[in-house]
C-alpha cells in the first residue's frame, strides 16, 4: 500500500504504509488484523487493544468506521509471528503504524492473545 504525499514542487514521495488485512471473518470487513512484516503476514499482540486501534485499523483499510474490537484470538490465531506491541492509538491516526505503541516482550502475552476487529463495512461484500 503506498501514500502519495505532493510536497511544495510536486515531486511526489512515495512513503510505503504498513500493509495489513483482515483474516477469518464472515467477511472481508471483520477478521483477526494481519500485517505484513519480514516476509510475512504476522498477527498483532492484543495488548491495550481497544476501539480507538479498530478504528485506526478501519479507516486504514477503507472499511467504514469500528464496530468492535476484539481480543482474544476471536478469529484465531495465524501462521506467522506475531507484532509484539502494546497500543497506544489516539483513533485518529490514518495508519496503524503512526500510533503511539510499545514493545513488549512476546513472553508478557500469551499466544492466544490476537487483536481482531469488526468494521462497518461499505454496503459492498
Ligand atoms: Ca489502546
Amino acid at each position: 500500500m503506498l501514500t502519495v504525499l505532493f510536497v511544495l514542487s510536486a515531486v511526489p514521495i512515495y512513503i510505503a504504509s504498513l500493509d495489513l488485512r483482515l483474516v477469518g471473518g464472515r467477511n472481508q470487513f471483520e477478521g483477526r488484523v494481519e500485517v505484513y512484516r519480514s516476509g510475512e503476514w504476522q498477527t498483532v499482540c492484543d495488548d491495550l487493544w481497544d476501539i480507538k486501534e479498530a478504528e485506526v485499523v478501519c479507516r486504514q483499510l477503507g472499511y467504514g468506521y469500528a464496530v468492535l474490537a476484539i481480543q482474544g484470538a476471536a478469529f484465531g490465531g495465524g501462521s506467522g509471528g506475531r507484532w509484539e506491541r502494546e497500543w497506544h492509538c489516539k483513533g485518529s491516526e490514518i495508519s496503524l503504524q503512526d500510533c503511539h505503541s510499545r514493545s513488549i516482550s512476546s513472553r508478557s502475552s500469551s499466544r492466544t492473545e490476537h487483536a481482531s476487529v469488526i468494521c462497518s463495512g461499505t454496503g459492498e461484500t
